[in-house]
């Protein structure tokens, strides 16, 4: 029998984490051996909409789900956890600079790197999807110290999940015979999706993206500026943003990171650089990556053009930005 796996989802009563709990409780996450409780905290204002999550799991009656903590006191949140999953944070309003966002988002993720440092199970993996993702990350890694830096990650798997989307609907075969698309950076605009190394199994064997679309003007204009803009396109037919997808592909981030992912694929993750590309050490940076065991490492020695150079150095300044900006809120 497997040990039983405490999981935390911060903003558990937004609309991200109302679509995120039940698949966690059915397994989707850790796959369907995995028994599971699920630790869900939000803020006060949020606390009777979290209760009702709690009832509604309640009355899912999961196989899997062996208990439920909800609360909105961080301390109790985090205690023995050993995974966790940041979705909770401060929107950007209207007429609100960026500075003021960031400002929030900074102490917040400062106060809960140290209520997770102290309280959570020793090597307990973080993944944060609330934006803005990458610096938000930086933060809590700076801010809890004794969690390795390996276990400190950032969601770009949803931006990844799109651009393998784009690729499959373009050569109308299925998402799952597509392979090895890129995402480097920050996830926000100026990420850059890469599919030089992205190939297609066909039934002549495997082939490369670029072979078979055989555009280049569409694959380094209009798929890129797709990808990127995409959780603009759901909010403009939504009126919200993207829930379900993301929420799916944070499943997906988890479940390769901690059961491996599939061998001769990689995928993207925002992790702590090391300098791998000629990325700037100690940004949060998504890069190509494939996990074994329980870690994930960076996928070396991928000849990068100069297209692409240009495209990740733009993303790696933009992140540099953001780290000033989120320092300076620290002062
Ligand atoms: P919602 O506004 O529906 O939910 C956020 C929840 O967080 C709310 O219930 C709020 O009360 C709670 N919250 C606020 N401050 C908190 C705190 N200090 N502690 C605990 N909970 C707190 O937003 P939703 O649509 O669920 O999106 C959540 C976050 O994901 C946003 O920051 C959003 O920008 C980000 N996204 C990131 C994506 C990615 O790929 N990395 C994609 C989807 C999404 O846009």
């Amino acid at each position: 029998v497997k040990e039983m796996v405490r999981v935390l989802v911060t903003g558990a009563a937004g609309q991200i984490g109302y679509a995120l709990v039940p698949m966690i409780a059915r397994g989707v996450m850790l796959g369907p051996d995995q028994a599971v409780i699920l630790h869900m905290l939000d803020i006060p204002p949020a606390a009777e909409a979290l209760n009702g999550v709690k009832m509604e799991l309640v009355d899912a009656a999961f196989p899997l789900l062996k208990g439920v903590v909800a609360t909105t006191d961080v301390v109790e949140a985090c205690t023995g956890v050993n995974i966790a999953v940041m979705v909770g944070g401060f929107p950007r309003k209207e007429g609100m600079e960026r500075k003021d966002v960031m400002s929030k988002n900074v102490s917040i993720y400062k106060a809960q790197a140290s209520a997770l440092e102290k309280h959570a199970a020793p090597n307990c993996k973080v993944l944060v999807v609330a934006n803005p993702a990458n610096t938000n990350a930086l933060i809590l890694k700076e801010f809890a110290p004794s969690i390795p830096a390996k276990n400190i990650t950032c969601l770009t798997r949803l931006d990844h999940n799109r651009a393998l989307g784009q690729i499959a609907e373009r050569l109308n075969v299925h998402v799952s015979y597509v392979k090895n698309v890129i995402i480097w950076g920050n996830h926000s605009s100026t990420q850059y999706p890469d599919v030089n190394h992205a190939t297609v199994m066909t039934k002549d064997g495997e082939k490369q993206v670029r072979e078979l679309v055989a555009d280049d003007q569409w694959l380094n204009g209009e798929f890129i500026t797709t990808v990127q803009q995409r959780g603009a396109a759901i909010i403009k037919a939504r009126k919200l943003s993207s829930a379900l997808s993301a929420a799916s592909s944070a499943c997906d981030h988890i479940r390769d990171w901690v059961l491996g992912s599939s061998k001769g694929t990689w995928v993207s993750m925002g992790v702590y650089s090391d300098g791998s590309y000629g990325v700037p050490a100690g940004l949060i940076y998504s890069f190509p990556v494939t996990c074994e065991k329980g870690e994930w490492s960076i996928v070396q020695g991928l000849k990068i053009d100069e297209f692409s150079r240009a495209k990740m150095d733009a993303t790696a300044n933009e992140l540099a930005e953001e780290k000033s900006l989120a320092h300076s809120c620290l002062e």
